[in-house]
């Protein structure tokens, strides 16, 4: 045995030395030591010898074994340095050829609504601010005409925070942008042209509310603002927004923050506001001709009062509209689930 293992031995160097490739080398290693190779046979074999010899034969099978390895390892080196010195010989690096461009990701289509709309109202000298996201109760109902425990708090579907209550009350996760409106009428600066784009959080979910979203609020205060600026300035934003062909209308409703107060609809992009498809059927995304955009009023003499403003001097418009919901109506759009904006499937991504 132990002379068949030195013939197996010198064999296997000559493989080594006469491989041309790394491919080839690669066969004459699973030929010698791979699993069913034949040294490796012969070392199963070992245990038919007979026990004083085994300890001899395993150790020099063992050896060849280590040898084998070490002469394949710089073989292969010198196999690779010369495959690669030839490279270089045939072929060259064009540095001037363009390179792989990396994946390119873009912004996010709220992030891009959010700039269309501090565009448009920047361009009639409205300014976006900045004001927290989490914020004092004061700020996001108290200040706004809701006392504590009335009713229409309930409405705002508010996640408190765990932490300690100051005299401004609890902290909460800012249910709406109108936590701003008094924040701002504490600058005392005149005229107030606020734009305040943020998130805004509810315990709500559904196809048309995710529990985290975003609103624009636009406050206006001055001496003798009336509902017509308010008119002229929403029209102005439907127009640039959704484009020249779309209307606007007031209808009354209820905030406590605003007196009067209206919800405003906009003309639909799919029926042109007639409610009646192409087809001559009911319009599917309006039924009747209209869909809601948001919330708007003149500013409640109260709130005015709490940011210290003097309502008998100065008057003023707020309207706060979701910008998901906004941004679901641009024409051609349809989205009819606004969960997909956050569901990070860049299948929907993609296409904006
Ligand atoms: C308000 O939040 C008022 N603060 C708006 C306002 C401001 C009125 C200033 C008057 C003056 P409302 O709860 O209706 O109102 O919400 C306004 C808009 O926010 C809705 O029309 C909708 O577009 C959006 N919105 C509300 N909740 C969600 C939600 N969970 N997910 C997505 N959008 C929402």
């Amino acid at each position: 045995m132990q002379d068949q293992l030195n013939a197996l031995r010198l064999e296997a160097e000559n493989a080594i030395s006469v491989a041309k490739t790394t491919s080839d080398l690669d066969e004459t290693e699973v030929r010698y030591l791979g699993r069913k190779g034949r040294l490796t046979d012969m070392l199963k074999m070992l245990s038919g010898v007979s026990a004083e010899e085994r300890p001899k034969l395993g150790a020099l099978a063992n050896d060849i074994k280590r040898q084998l390895e070490i002469m394949l390892a710089s073989r292969r080196k010198q196999l690779e340095e010369e495959q690669y010195s030839k490279l270089s010989e045939t072929e060259r690096a064009d540095v001037t050829e363009p390179g792989n461009r990396p994946p390119e990701g873009h912004l996010h289509p709220m992030t891009k609504a959010i700039n269309e709309i501090t565009e448009i109202f920047e361009r009639i000298g409205f300014v976006r601010t900045r004001y927290p996201e989490v914020d004092w109760d004061f700020y996001a109902f108290e200040s706004l005409n809701m006392p504590k425990d009335h009713p229409a708090r309930d409405e705002w579907e508010t996640f408190f925070m765990d932490a300690p209550v100051s005299k401004k009350g609890k902290m909460v996760l800012t249910p709406h942008t109108s936590n701003s409106q008094v924040r701002e009428l504490e600058r005392g600066e005149f005229p107030v042209r606020m734009i305040n784009i943020a998130k805004c959080y509810r315990r709500q979910i559904d196809a048309t509310h995710v529990p985290m979203f975003h609103q624009f609020e636009g406050l206006y205060v001055d001496k003798g603002v009336s509902i017509a600026h308010l008119r002229g300035v929403l029209d102005y934003f439907a127009q640039e927004f959704f484009g020249p062909e779309r209307k606007t209308r007031l209808r009354p409703y209820h905030f406590r923050f605003t007196e009067p107060s209206f919800e405003i609809d906009i003309t639909c992009g799919v029926c042109g506001g007639t409610g009646i498809s192409a087809e001559k059927q009911k319009c599917k995304m309006c039924k009747r001709g209209w869909l809601e955009l948001g919330g708007a009023g003149m500013v409640h003499p109260n709130v005015l009062k709490a940011g210290g403003v003097d309502p008998k001097k100065y008057s003023g418009f707020a309207f706060g509209w979701g910008v998901e919901r906004t941004y679901s109506m641009k024409g051609g759009l349809n989205l009819d689930d606004i969960r997909i904006l956050y569901k990070n499937d860049l299948r929907f991504l993609k296409q904006f």
